[in-house]
């Protein structure tokens, strides 16, 4: 969790300082819920996420080298700096992507799901999106079809309260949303996300259900944003005393003195926190000598070369 909290911190220091291009969203304050979902997973496991989608690489074991260089363009970066802060990807790890449309990586999701249930492959999906995608179309039709097909996935609404500047109260007309759940034929849970502990034990039992074969899961998991939706908003939508009392969870201290009740000691923790600094200040000079993202990558990635038989034009 510290390793993601100082990857993002640092990033938005290298934002400012202009060494990132386009968009940049922020994952902190949400630390435990990828923290936990990774225990909960397996390596061979599918995973997929929004544009806010540091957290969860890192967690499953991507290296911050190639999310740093990603975010700064360079080559060296996991979409070989051409997908920037929005669209990691990460095969070595299962990571299938970060997504910029809301709600459309859902139907990606299920068939990744739909594809494990065809072969017995064994593997779960998970799927991550924002409260803001479950009134989005895609979401109900890949809830659909996986509730029917009773798909090996996970779908995981992260309800960081705020859809930008929207709250919750002014996209849905119900506060529950495990209801759409059931709508679907599947099994609902709702719990607040700033206990490591407690997102690890109940996304474990979705990811074991799934995994059984007894079908998906919707979870939603009550959390916070401490940044604005993304670099440039200031998020003067919610109160400084709202952000103040959210900030009595932060995941990362309560899981410091849960530690410490364990009997790690302060100084232990201390070196940790050391070890994440200095390794983040290799991360960031990795990116900053590494070569920028090619041309010729971007042009045979991203044009398909002519297939034999294709007539262009009018035919
Ligand atoms: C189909 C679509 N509509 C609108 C947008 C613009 N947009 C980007 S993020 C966002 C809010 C999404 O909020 P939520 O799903 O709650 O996720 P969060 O950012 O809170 O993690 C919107 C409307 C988009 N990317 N895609």
């Amino acid at each position: 969790m510290m390793l993601i909290r100082r990857f993002e911190e640092e990033a938005a220091r290298a934002y400012a300082q202009g060494k990132i291009g386009g968009f940049l969203h922020l994952y902190i304050g949400q630390e435990a819920i990828a923290v936990g979902a990774s225990a909960a997973l397996q390596p061979e496991d599918y995973v997929f996420q929004t544009y806010r989608d540091h957290g969860i690489t890192l967690a499953r074991g991507m290296a911050p080298e190639a999310g740093m260089a990603e975010l700064f363009g360079k080559d060296t970066g996991c979409a070989r700096g051409l997908g920037g802060s929005m669209h990691f990807f990460d095969a070595e790890t299962n990571f299938m992507g970060g997504w910029g449309i809301v709600g459309g990586h859902l139907a990606l999701a299920a068939g990744a799901a739909f594809k494990s249930k065809y072969t017995g492959d064994g593997r779960v999906t998970i799927c991550f999106f924002g409260e803001g995608a479950t009134n989005i179309g895609g979401f109900h039709e890949a809830m659909s079809l996986s509730g029917l097909w009773k798909l090996p996935i996970v779908f995981v609404c992260e309800n960081n309260q705020y859809a930008m500047g929207t709250p919750m109260s002014r996209t849905s007309a119900i506060s529950d949303l495990t209801l759409k759940a059931q709508g679907y034929g599947m099994a609902g849970d709702h719990f607040d996300g700033h206990d490591v502990r407690v997102t690890a034990e109940r996304i474990g039992v979705a990811v074991d259900r799934a995994r059984k074969g007894e079908g998906p899961t919707f979870i939603e998991i009550s959390t916070y944003r401490f940044r604005g939706h993304s670099m440039s908003d200031p998020a003067k939508y919610r109160s400084q005393a709202e952000l103040e009392e959210r900030k009595l969870r932060d995941p990362v201290v309560v899981a410091r003195r849960f530690l410490m009740e364990l009997g790690v000691s302060e100084d232990q923790l201390d070196d940790i926190d050391a070890e994440v600094d200095t390794r983040i200040d290799a991360v960031v000079k990795f990116a900053d000598e590494s070569e920028p993202a090619k041309a010729e990558v971007m042009f045979s990635t991203a044009v398909a070369p002519e297939a034999p038989g294709v007539i262009h034009g009018d035919a």
